[in-house]
């Protein structure tokens, strides 16, 4: 088993575990029914899957022909089948280097990972020539985290003093990005000001300063979400597409929780791509989403 599939079915596990005991207490001794998948529903449910992707899935089931004797097992393999169905969609590649600079602006609301997903990922593409921009400018920690990122991976890190204005550093970044002719620049984000208001508006201004420098640009806005919310990501996701118009998904903070269904309801519901999913803190712990072995993982069959 690979590095990764290892740490996905670890980081996984407290959902897995959540699912495949609700499970066994469901259908060990009991037949499927209409009364066994009512409590299948609401066990979904209660592990974030959300309404729409959990009726989904009991409808199929209740289509399904099953042996009588049907098992626990056989129930979480049809059903890790049933969520891969709902999270294929989800599952794309990012496709880089079209544009030269390309410009990755990412957003989310604190704590969500923005900051350590720059940092990883400047890793896994460092075959580009990269810069970063610190345009989270309030607060002083959070120019450091990304510097030292930036340090890690050898690439140039633009940074203001504190409180200076982040649409105006986003325009100088991109400046020296074009004059270095880096492939690539990746743009970190407040998660918090006074207010969502505040925060939309900065947003929204940087995105407009940044078209100044390269009208197609930000080519990508991802936003970064805690797995941990749970069902609020799927308002963190509305929000930000109505006020910065997201293309791209990365799901952070899925080790710790229970929580990781947050991914079927987030497919089924945004239809978003969920370009990289992450599992803890370090370098290697980000990797590429993909429905059939997150299903597997879910389900606590890797
Ligand atoms: N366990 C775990 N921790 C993570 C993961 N991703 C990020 N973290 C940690 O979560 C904390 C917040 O991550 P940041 O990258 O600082 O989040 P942010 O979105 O930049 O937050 P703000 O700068 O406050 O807006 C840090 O301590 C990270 O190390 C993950 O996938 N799993
Ligand atoms: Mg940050």
């Amino acid at each position: 088993m690979s590095n990764w599939l290892r740490k996905l079915g670890l980081g996984l596990q407290k959902s897995s575990n959540k699912l495949s005991s609700g499970i066994s207490g469901i259908f060990n001794n009991h037949k499927l029914s209409a009364d066994t998948l009512d409590e299948l529903e609401e066990l979904l449910i209660s592990a974030d899957m959300g309404v729409k992707a959990s009726a989904a899935i009991i409808k199929k089931f209740a289509s399904r022909k099953f042996a009588a004797d049907v098992n626990a097992a056989e129930i979480r393999r049809v059903l890790a089948q049933e969520i891969e169905n709902i999270l294929k969609p989800s599952e794309s590649q990012v496709i880089l280097g079209k544009h030269k600079p390309e410009v990755i602006l990412f957003v989310g609301v604190n704590g969500a990972g923005k900051t350590t997903t720059i940092g990883k990922l400047a890793a896994r593409f460092a075959d580009r020539q990269i810069s970063l921009i610190a345009a989270d400018t309030f607060r002083a920690a959070a120019v450091e985290q990304l510097k030292i990122w930036g340090e890690r991976n050898h690439c140039p890190v633009c940074s203001g003093l504190h409180g200076c204005d982040a649409a105006a550093l986003c325009f100088e970044g991109l400046n020296e990005a074009v004059s270095r002719g880096d492939d690539l620049v990746m743009i970190d984000t407040a998660g918090r000001l006074q207010n969502k208001t505040d925060l939309m508006n900065e947003l929204k201004k940087i995105i407009r300063v940044i078209r100044k420098v390269i009208p197609d640009a930000p080519h990508h806005t991802w936003l970064c979400l805690d797995a941990g919310t749970g069902q609020n990501a799927l308002d963190q996701v509305k929000t930000f597409y109505d006020a910065v118009g997201i293309n791209g998904l990365i799901i952070n903070k899925l080790d710790g929780s229970a929580k990781g269904g947050i991914l079927v309801a987030i497919a089924a519901e945004t239809g978003l791509p969920v370009y990289f999913i992450g599992v803890g803190e370090g370098l290697e712990d980000l990797d590429v989403f993909k429905a059939h072995e997150f299903s597997l993982g879910l389900l606590g069959e890797n």
